[in-house]
């Protein structure tokens, strides 16, 4: 015997894009409920993105969640990329007009689930075995146990913002869904100190022994990368070797001002490009990882699900504001248009930045001309500035 609920639209995933979405339709009297596979705790203890677009800090503040990150995040006017030593500075400010915010996603993700919870929203957390069924019909039903029972949604849409490891994407039929991948052949060791930043703005190293990102949550927390293989483990990486390994990357100028200190997490990434196409079923909607992932390379996988959350609630609240279903009928294609120009950014900044074990000589030297270009032209530093700041929502 299941417990029956009823509402607009079930969200699946309590992550940035379905958090963000129950926001948006509370804000335009649309109900919702969110149905969250881990606890409360374990989604706000991730360590995950660090930049948020203009666009994102612009979508944030106008569902209300913006306040705590205008309070303590950090806009920044440029960034810079390294290149065994020699440095060139994005001026994202100056470039384009914009700036990017550092405001990291767990404190997003905590800001989001206190409104909601505020405001009374249903999230069950801890939620097992969540199926979407009959979502090609007008009535689709969301089935899922909880504290050893089972329930059922019927709800007239279904938001897959499950992440990459979610369920919804595989109730996109098997005939209908196509996929894209490219796994890159290394992952990013993260750190996490409570140290004062390496510099005021981040920096992208390319270096022959490999990738390195500093990064920042404060002026007091850093957030550091460094490529690793695939196949390292974390066990393999005291702090002391991890200081080591970033201190030679980031060259002799940036390591001067390195503070080194106990890492309070540290976490071993893979990268791969990946979408799937269509982003639509019936009523069920792939919002967020659910649908593609990006490499962190661009700083995009956050607001990119940014992105296609202000898509698919723009076209729910229009289909209930005036039974119009145009935006509902174009959202994949929408999204789909913008998210593979952002894969080819996000690509495009892997590839420039990595030593890639298989690379010739020859490769190396065009990873090298591209630097170079970039340091000598403004036209090729617009073009990633405008990349950085967040293409505009068509
Ligand atoms: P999320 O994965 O954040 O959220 C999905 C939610 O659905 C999760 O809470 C999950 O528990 C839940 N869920 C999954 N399966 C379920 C099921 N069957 N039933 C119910 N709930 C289910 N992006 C950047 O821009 N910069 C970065 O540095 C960066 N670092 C990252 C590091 C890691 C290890 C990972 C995995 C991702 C990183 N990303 C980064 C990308 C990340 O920020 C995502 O783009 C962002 O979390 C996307 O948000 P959502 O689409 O909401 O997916
Ligand atoms: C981060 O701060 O975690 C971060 C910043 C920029 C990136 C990736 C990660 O491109």
């Amino acid at each position: 015997m299941s417990t029956r609920h009823k509402t607009q639209v079930c969200i699946i995933g309590s992550g940035p894009a379905g958090l963000l979405l129950s926001q948006l339709l509370h804000n335009s009297g649309i109900e919702s409920i969110i149905l969250e596979r881990q606890t409360r705790e374990h989604v706000e203890g991730r360590i995950r993105a660090g930049v948020l677009e203009a666009g994102s800090v612009e979508a944030l503040t106008e569902a209300g969640i913006g306040e705590r990150m205008m309070r303590e995040g950090l806009l920044h006017d440029g960034f810079n990329l390294a290149f065994d030593g020699d440095h060139h500075r994005i001026d994202l400010k100056g470039l384009t007009g914009k700036q990017v915010m550092v405001y990291g996603q767990t404190e997003v993700t905590r800001d989001m689930i206190a409104l909601r919870l505020s405001q009374g929203a249903e999230i069950a957390f801890g939620a097992q075995d969540v199926l979407p069924v009959d979502v090609t019909s007008s009535k689709p039903l969301v089935k899922y146990r909880h504290n050893g029972a089972s329930h059922e949604v019927e709800c007239a849409f279904v938001a897959g913002c499950d992440g990459f490891h979610g369920v919804s994407r595989n109730t996109v039929l098997e005939s209908v869904r196509q996929t894209f991948e490219r796994v890159y052949p290394f992952g990013w060791l993260g750190i996490l100190s409570d140290t004062p930043p390496v510099s005021h703005e981040l920096i992208y190293a390319n270096h022959q022994r490999g990738f390195a990102l500093c990064s920042m949550r404060s002026m007091t927390r850093s957030r550091y990368y460094v490529q690793c293989s695939t196949e390292d483990d974390i066990a393999n990486w005291s702090d002391a070797r991890f200081w080591d390994e970033l201190t030679a990357r980031i060259g002799e100028d940036a390591a001067r001002n390195l503070v080194r200190g106990p890492s309070i997490e540290k976490s071993i990434a893979p990268l791969r490009s990946f979408v799937c196409e269509p982003m639509r079923h019936g009523n069920l909607f792939l919002a967020g990882d659910a649908a593609h992932i990006v490499p962190p390379t661009g700083a995009k996988g956050l607001n990119l699900a940014i992105a296609d959350v202000r898509y698919l609630s723009r076209a729910l609240i229009e289909h209930y504001r005036s039974g119009n279903a145009a935006w509902l009928d174009n959202y994949s294609a929408t999204c789909l248009k913008r998210i593979w120009k952002v894969e080819r950014f996000s690509w495009y900044m892997s590839m420039m930045l990595h030593q890639f074990p298989d690379d010739s000589a020859f490769g190396k030297k065009m990873q090298r001309a591209e630097f170079d270009y970039i340091a000598s032209s403004e036209t090729a530093s617009r073009a990633i500035a405008e990349n950085y700041v967040g293409l505009p929502l068509d």
